[in-house]
């Protein structure tokens, strides 16, 4: 039968078409004298490139600060893994790690960016990953001291640059020195609690600006009728304004959560905030927005805090208090550029919550935003895109 035949001389040849094939990739054994080849004098060093390497943010040396009384720095990324403070979905508390995983494609050598004209990495300023707080998950109690004396003790730490970009820092402290900046990854929201104790000790009562779909100044939730359980990512602003933390020049972006009526608004005025709903983007856009947070914070110290449900669930899923109809991670990008130039002292993006995400959008969402506040930090003004060949001109239409 020929197509058996057909078959047979088929068979035949890729047989012998293997036969050569694989003589003719048999290598000489190597002389048993000759030295090996290195790694490093063939390839060079051992680099990591974007999806490999230790786990630090935008590849950054992981140093442990709270130990390390050496490690000097400008502004630290401090790790904060607590979630035990929240009402609805854990799991921030593998944040830090989902932040720094989304940070990968981040690094000092391609940190330059049209939307801020700089690299943040490459301005005098060193920035460091500190690591993580060891937060206890069993004591929200302890937690809570864990992390108000990590921030404390990395707060006291003198710059790493003499010509840092934020000369203005000491003439806000309370002892007339400047003090290193941290960019805390949370973490639920509960963590600003500790943070703004802190704060105070070196700059007295701050400004807040708080973007998020939630006020988070509500007095308790129900059956909180001890003082730890009082303390949730629901109410820290409300117990910071009982502790003196918060000065009334604060003001939220990005509100759309329910509410039990307008008694809360009434409630949030008293501790004091001022607040922007997202709905405010479409009837006055970008620029109100970033004046009016100007205006309502001046000149005074400001604390950023930055929960990632202030941008669309359809945008960073990934969160505990998910809630419909927010903005966009390209307007909130735009806002905060809008914002450089105020008197941050400090900054944290909080509620990643990786269980719930997909594609590593939200972790990916949450580095870039982290990226946005050291470039924010290290410019004076907001910053004006240059004009470049092919670029489209700020005076055409
Ligand atoms: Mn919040």
């Amino acid at each position: 039968m020929s197509w058996i035949m057909n078959r047979r001389i088929v068979f035949s040849a890729i047989i012998a078409l293997a036969v050569v094939v694989s003589g003719h990739q048999q290598q000489a054994l190597r002389d048993p004298h000759e030295q090996p080849e290195t790694w490093l004098s063939k390839y060079g060093k051992q680099i990591d490139q974007t999806f490999s390497g230790p786990l630090a943010f935008s590849h950054m040396d992981y140093v442990r600060c709270l130990e390390d009384e050496s490690a000097a720095f400008d502004i630290a990324v401090l790790g904060m893994p607590f979630d035990t403070g929240t009402s609805y979905r854990p799991g921030a508390r593998f944040g830090p790690y989902a932040i720094r995983s989304g940070s990968r494609r981040q690094r000092a050598t391609r940190g330059y960016s049209l939307a801020w004209g700089n690299n943040p990495y490459e301005q005098d300023t060193k920035i460091l990953d500190c690591g993580d707080v060891p937060v206890i998950p069993f004591d929200n109690s302890l937690a809570m001291d864990q992390m108000e004396v990590a921030y404390s003790t990395l707060l006291a730490r003198p710059l790493a640059s003499n010509t840092s970009a934020w000369a203005q820092g000491a003439a806000l402290a309370k002892d007339g020195r400047e003090h290193p900046r941290i960019i805390s990854l949370g973490g639920d929201h509960t963590i600003v609690l500790p943070i703004l104790r802190a704060l105070n000790k070196v700059y007295g009562p701050v400004s807040v600006i708080h973007f998020d779909a939630h006020l988070d100044t509500w007095g308790g939730y129900p059956g909180t009728v001890t003082e730890q359980s009082r303390i949730t990512h629901g109410t820290f602003f409300y117990i910071a304004n009982e502790e003196g933390l918060v000065a009334n020049s604060s003001i939220h972006a990005g509100i759309r959560c329910k509410l039990e009526g307008i008694g809360d608004i009434e409630n949030d005025e008293s501790v004091g905030f001022h607040f922007i709903t997202s709905d405010d983007i479409d009837d006055h856009g970008v620029a109100a927005i970033i004046e009016r947070i100007r205006t309502r914070v001046g000149d005074t110290p400001v604390y950023l805090s930055f929960d990632i449900d202030v941008i669309d669930p359809g945008l960073a899923p990934a969160t505990g208090t998910p809630e419909a109809g927010g903005w966009t991670s390209r307007e909130v990008k735009r806002i905060i550029r809008g914002l450089a130039g105020l008197n941050f002292i400090g900054a944290d993006i909080v509620e990643v919550a990786p269980a719930y995400d997909h594609a590593e959008i939200t972790g990916t969402a949450a580095a870039d935003i982290v990226h946005d506040f050291l470039s924010m930090f290290v410019s004076q003004g907001p910053p004006k895109p240059p004009n470049l060949p092919g670029m489209w001109s700020r005076d055409e239409h």
